[in-house]
């Protein structure tokens, strides 16, 4: 149900409540006029760090729901994936990002960094993630990148892996004098505690504010968008270490079909692209064992996403050197 504004003292109790045009008007061209629902928060807290440090793991843990894709290969989160979560008066605005590419400097990777750079600039709460108890080269250069003024949390992720914990407290004492942190969180994003813990250290760097969006609503990404992240995380999960980097999925059909027996039914056709022979061969396997795998998996958790029967059908195709060709990229979907 909206919220109806309270009506005005003066208004006869038998008059039809009549909008204000006038004020309607002006609100809706006064940006940021929006009056503010007592108690409501809302902000953005923008999820940043190197490569496969945690990062998307988290945000799907945040939101409570699947929504970015994850895998143990760097190079995961190629967009920006916003989340969200609305708990009692909060509502928080998370953004997933690619981990920050120092390595190579490809077409794609420029662009992933683009993506990075555009997500951490106008937000109310930074999460830099790193692994605890390590801080590389690659960490610093994110952590080089943030510009004074907006609070940043130091997300000591992976913790569980840490097996001599006394190690951390000097670790957080050098880390204290890299970065003025606001707050340090030592944690486990697959830790039920710890994320809760996490959203009340949150929530405190929100500012009053109405939400952004609908309480019920988890990403603003579209199904399509899930559909070809999915195929991507399939085939990173199914394939060699050789193969993510130069492999991206192209949506060709995303439509939903009137059927008597389903409550939803969509159909889904997806091209893998990649840049060599060699790699077609490795998607498709024997006898086309493996395509068959990435096909069977990603229908499987499309459809208890969607809650829609899914028709899937998978294409691999060579474009050799797309990552390098800025063109090509950008045709792709990439920033
Ligand atoms: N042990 C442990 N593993 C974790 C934790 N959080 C994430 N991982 C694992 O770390 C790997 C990378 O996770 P992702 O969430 O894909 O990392 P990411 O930072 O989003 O990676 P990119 O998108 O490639 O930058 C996966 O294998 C996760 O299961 C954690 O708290 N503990
Ligand atoms: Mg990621």
């Amino acid at each position: 149900m909206n919220a109806e504004p309270a009506a005005n003292d003066s208004t006869p109790a038998t008059a039809p409540a009549q909008p204000d045009l006038d004020a309607m008007l002006a609100a809706a061209q006064a940006p940021g006029a929006t009056p503010a629902v007592e108690g409501q928060r809302c902000g953005v807290i923008a999820i940043v760090g190197k490569p496969n440090v945690g990062k998307s793991t988290l945000l799907n843990a945040l939101v409570g729901q699947k929504i970015s894709i994850t895998s143990r290969k760097a190079q995961t989160t190629r967009h920006r994936i916003t989340g969200i979560r609305t708990q009692g008066a909060t509502q928080f605005i998370f953004v997933d990002t690619p981990g920050f590419q120092t390595r190579h400097a490809t077409a794609l990777n420029k662009s992933l960094n683009k993506t990075v750079m555009g997500a951490i600039g106008d937000v109310d709460l930074i999460l830099f993630v790193v692994e605890a108890g390590s801080f590389t080269l690659a960490d610093a250069k994110v952590l080089s990148l943030f510009k004074p003024g907006i609070p940043t949390l130091l997300i000591a992720n992976k913790l569980d892996n840490v097996h001599r914990r006394a190690e951390i407290a000097p670790w957080l004492r050098d880390m204290q004098e890299r970065h003025p942190f606001a707050e340090f969180v030592p944690m486990s994003a697959k830790n039920k505690g710890d994320i809760g813990r996490l959203y009340g250290i949150c929530e405190k760097y929100l500012p009053e504010a109405p939400w952004w969006y609908a309480a019920d609503e988890l990403t603003d990404r579209s199904e399509k968008f899930l559909a070809s992240e999915t195929v991507r995380e399939k085939l990173f999960r199914f394939t060699g270490d050789e193969l993510p980097y130069t492999s991206t999925v192209i949506i060709d059909k995303f439509e939903e079909e009137k059927s008597k027996v389903h409550k939803r039914m969509i159909r889904i056709a997806a091209t893998i692209v990649v840049e060599r022979d060699s790699h077609k061969a490795m998607i498709i396997g024997d006898k086309g064992e493996r395509l068959k795998r990435i096909g069977t998996e990603t229908r499987q958790e499309l459809e208890k996403l969607m809650d829609a029967k899914v028709f899937l059908e998978l294409w691999v195709k060579v474009r050799s050197g797309w990552a390098d060709d800025e063109a090509r990229v950008r045709s792709f979907g990439y920033e």
